[in-house]
């Protein structure tokens, strides 16, 4: 079943990301995930795979999988390395319900005879686009200490 939301609890759940730059987005979809399932994985993109996505990350891999391993939302970090492992890792960590957020909707419903498939609204305002956006316009005044 793949759905918008969810009111039930799982034991086990898994979600997918880049996670560069974590921001207030990653951790409040990491938070809610958590808030409805016992054990959170999260299969971070290596940087080779990203090159497949078409993603420059301004983290490497070691430390974005670091930083979200370190929040305690997180019980488990994987390494996302190919589209296709997403039914590997289901059956291989037992898992309940695989959860994006809904910029992905309806993309990962194939994995719908397996587990449960959940799509959680984005948090508006944010991204790691939007950061790199932002840190690119603001230059070098980001660098010079206020008076
Ligand atoms: N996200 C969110 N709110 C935002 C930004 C991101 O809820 N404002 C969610 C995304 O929907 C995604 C997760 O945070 O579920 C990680 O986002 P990215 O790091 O951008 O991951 P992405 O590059 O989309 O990789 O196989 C799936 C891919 O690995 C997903």
């Amino acid at each position: 079943m793949s759905s918008e939301s969810t009111s039930r609890t799982y034991r086990r759940a898994i979600t997918y990301g880049t996670y560069d730059l974590l921001h207030i987005g990653h951790v409040n979809l990491l938070r809610r995930i958590r808030g409805f399932s016992d054990h959170l994985i999260v299969a971070v993109s290596t940087d080779a795979f990203n090159a497949i996505k078409h993603k420059v990350c301004v983290q490497p891999y070691a430390e974005r999988a670091e930083i979200v391993a370190a929040l305690r939302y997180v019980d488990l970090v994987i390494p996302e390395d190919s589209w296709e492992q997403k039914r590997r890792d289901v059956v291989n960590y037992g898992i309940d319900v695989v959860v994006m957020g809904d910029d992905w909707a309806g993309k990962f419903d194939d994995l719908a005879d397996l587990c449960d498939v959940v799509y959680l609204p984005r948090t508006e305002g944010v991204s790691t686009t939007m950061r790199k956006t932002d840190i690119i316009a603001r230059g070098e005044s980001l660098l010079r200490r206020t008076a």
